[in-house]
């Protein structure tokens, strides 16, 4: 495979960035998170978005160089934005990074030798991934816990999304998928799960995420059914770090 190919040493040379998208403090407006995303400049080819590069590092075997890539450059560029402002840094885990035995030992082992605080951190693992291995899955995300580390359950609603994951696994935040919102703009059904679904998160003594703010009335709404935080196109795009870190003191 082509992309396998020129995917392999990628982080190596360079070719890998990591673009950051804010999470919003719907009380007090303030951005409290930075959601890292990463994205591949190929040689040749160019821009490679993640849905296409991501699943390719996974099959290749290449995920864990990547993912391990992504988490200290996070955590280096988290010191920076502390300057600024006390931001935590949001990675996210693909599936064959958080079902791997040593999972919980290498993020440990990334933070010692980045000498960063766990409280800066939180890990963004998806539904299904945990649904593949509930037992190991819990184990490697209690003890990251355990360190101070945040986990979020990312894209909540996008699957089967079951609820007795929610009460029964170690998170500490919920990430509402952005159908929830796309779907209430349009007057469609799921909007009403939308308030649901942050009451239930709240019960289980969760915080809450919403994804795929795009206009003002999604904000509104958000306030509204009591979430406790929001990301998207309308509260600001996914952005090189020093973009972020502008606009950030431009807000201050
Ligand atoms: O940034 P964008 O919206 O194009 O991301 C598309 C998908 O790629 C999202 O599901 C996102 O979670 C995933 N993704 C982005 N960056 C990373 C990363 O560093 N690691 C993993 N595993 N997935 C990522
Ligand atoms: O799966 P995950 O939640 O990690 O995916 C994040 C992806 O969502 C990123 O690729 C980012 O570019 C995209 N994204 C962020 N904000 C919005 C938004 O407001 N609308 C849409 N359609 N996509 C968004
Ligand atoms: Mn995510
Ligand atoms: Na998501």
């Amino acid at each position: 495979h082509l992309l396998e190919a020129s995917l392999q040493g990628a982080e190596q040379r360079g070719e890998l960035s990591l673009l950051y998208q804010p999470i919003q403090d719907l009380r007090t407006g303030r951005w409290v998170a930075l959601e890292a995303l990463m994205r591949w400049t190929h040689p040749s080819l160019g821009s490679v978005p993640p849905g296409t590069f991501i699943p390719v590092a996974e099959r290749a075997g290449l995920i864990t160089a990547l993912g391990d890539w992504a988490l200290r450059r996070a955590l280096q560029d988290a010191r920076t934005a502390q300057h600024i402002a006390p931001l935590r840094v949001n990675v996210n885990v693909s599936p064959i990074q958080l079902l791997s035995p040593d999972f919980a030992q290498r993020v440990l082992d990334i933070l010692r030798e980045q000498d960063a605080p766990a409280s800066t951190l939180t890990l963004e693992v998806t539904e299904s991934s945990v649904m593949q291995n509930v037992d190991l899955a819990c184990r490697h995300l209690e003890r990251l816990r355990e360190a101070g580390i945040h986990i979020a359950l990312d894209d909540f609603g996008s699957g089967h999304s079951s609820l007795g994951l929610l009460a029964d696994l170690p998170f500490d935040t919920v990430k509402l998928d952005r159908s929830f919102l796309r779907d209430s703009a349009r007057g469609g059904t799921r909007g009403a799960l939308l308030g649901s679904s942050v009451r239930l998160a709240h019960d289980l003594g969760l915080r809450t995420v919403a994804e795929g703010v795009e206009d003002e009335d999604m904000l509104q709404l958000l306030t509204h059914y009591d979430c406790d935080a929001a990301q998207g196109y309308h509260i600001a795009r996914p952005e090189r770090l020093e973009e972020v870190l502008g606009r950030l003191q431009a807000l201050r």
